[in-house]
């Protein structure tokens, strides 16, 4: 066993909600008439809501108040939350399965690190409510990635030090998070090609042979 503790990720690398948060996204858009695109919502990964609101607004003519943003960021967050309850247990692939139930057997810890308020909810559509043995996201956190507040809150649910976890994520920010907290960090996708990720991913199943 390489590490004590493995934080991942949710969005992008347990599940995929990009396209709920798009649909929402591009509701919202439209009724304020202002233009949204996939490439736009590619900035979103990882991204907090308030945040992801502030890059949609770039391409607004108008400027809004806090109380507005807000208002607005509460109703794409209903949207999104009608979107997810389209998801079910068969949206956890069977690769993350049976690697989170190897890493489990080696005897490490495992936790969840997510920006997302909405993390809890996802877990319990996609049957992994009670999996984790910590979830450390958007409820518990004042500062998003990449900042790492969210993985230190992991590691301190775990009872661990930040250098015997591994975090692994989708989102170069997420890593700009890891390596800010003294994390290594194991990088799927676009994070994968991150300077300062200990670990590139082909797969996710390749952290089985990580984790040794
Ligand atoms: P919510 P992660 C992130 O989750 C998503 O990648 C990002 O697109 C989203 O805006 C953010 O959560 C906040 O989500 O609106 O549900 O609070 O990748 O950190 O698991
Ligand atoms: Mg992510």
């Amino acid at each position: 066993m390489r590490y004590q503790g493995i934080i991942f990720d949710l969005d992008g690398v347990i599940c995929f909600t990009d396209k709920y948060h798009y649909k929402a996204w591009k509701a919202l858009a439209d009724e304020i008439g202002v233009y949204f695109d996939e490439t736009i919502n590619n900035r979103l990964r990882g991204v907090s809501r308030m945040a992801s609101l502030d890059i949609i607004l770039e391409r607004s003519d108008r400027e809004y108040s806090q109380e507005e943003k807000e208002q607005m960021a509460a109703k794409k967050n209903g949207m999104y939350r009608e979107l997810l309850e389209q998801m079910t247990p068969a949206d956890l692939s069977d690769e993350v399965r049976e690697t989170l139930d190897a890493l489990r057997l080696s005897g490490a810890k495992l936790a969840i690190g997510s920006s997302s308020k909405n993390a809890k909810l996802i877990l319990n559509r996609i049957g992994l409510g009670e999996y984790f043995d910590a979830v450390s996201d958007g409820t518990n956190i004042t500062h998003s990635k990449p900042h790492p507040e969210v993985f230190l809150k992991g590691a301190e649910f775990l009872g661990l030090d930040p250098k015997d976890c591994l975090v692994v994520e989708d989102a170069l920010a997420g890593i700009d998070a890891a390596v800010a907290g003294g994390f290594d960090g194991a990088g799927i996708g676009e994070a994968a090609t991150h300077e300062k990720v200990t670990w590139p991913l082909k797969t996710f199943a390749d952290l089985k042979e990580i984790q040794g």
